[in-house]
């Protein structure tokens, strides 16, 4: 059988690459990773023959291709349903989904005004109103699923919601973006999760000169 693996481009700058990454993880699968060099112009003909999207993440497991982050977890969780990737009760689940799909199609001023960039730190940098209107609404979530599900990950313990949010959690310590307690404490917990710590030393080898992704990723 063909090796499982999962192609992804910056670890500093790529937050879908790292939900993709985090997801594989948490379901145990035994993944190399293709890193395509983002400052590369082959890159983009590589990527195609790759990722029918051009994007990343994309997954190859099985003799199965799998583009796109929402579609790597339902995947993930149905071959291995035991990682608990979704929560156990049905209306968990749900919710779990419905947060899930909604950081996936939305929070575009959050993502292009806050950028993902691990090795970067802002403090005391100016949100402008419609990223902030992202904010108000992604700590709503939070405080909604820590309250209803008791913490200290959204659905009590780790689901794909985790890996969703995960670059959210890191953007706000970037930008240094003030929060409400629980959203503090949330995003302190996120950052302590050792998969993400390994992503992170893993980010900080990368090398630096790639400012004009920062707009794009
Ligand atoms: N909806 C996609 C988004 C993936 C995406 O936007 N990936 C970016 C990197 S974070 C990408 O591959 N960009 C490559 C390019 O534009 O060439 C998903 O869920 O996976």
């Amino acid at each position: 059988m063909a090796p499982t693996t999962l192609t992804i481009s910056s670890k500093n700058y790529s937050s879908w690459s790292l939900r993709g990454w985090l997801l594989c993880t948490m379901a145990g699968l035994d993944f190399e990773e293709h890193v395509l060099p983002v400052d590369d112009p082959s890159t983009r003909a590589e990527l195609l023959l790759l990722s029918p999207s051009f994007l990343v993440p994309c997954l190859r497991h099985d003799g199965v291709t799998v583009w796109d982050t929402l579609a790597i977890a339902a995947y993930l969780d149905e071959i291995e349903p035991e990682a608990g990737l979704l929560p156990q009760d049905v209306k968990a689940r749900a919710h779990c989904r419905a947060i899930c799909g909604e950081m996936h199609s939305g929070f575009a001023n959050l993502r292009s005004a806050l950028p993902m960039n691990l090795r970067a730190h802002y403090p005391g940098f100016k949100v402008w109103a419609g990223a902030q209107a992202d904010i108000d609404r992604v700590t709503e979530i939070w405080r909604e699923c820590i309250e209803t599900y008791g913490g200290p990950y959204l659905f009590g313990g780790l689901s794909m919601a985790d890996a969703m949010y995960a670059p959210v959690c890191l953007r706000f310590l970037t930008y240094d973006v003030a929060l409400d307690p629980i959203s503090k404490a949330y995003c302190r917990t996120i950052a302590e999760w050792p998969a993400l710590q390994r992503w992170i030393a893993a980010a900080r080898t990368e090398p630096d000169e790639l400012e004009e992704l920062d707009a794009e990723f």
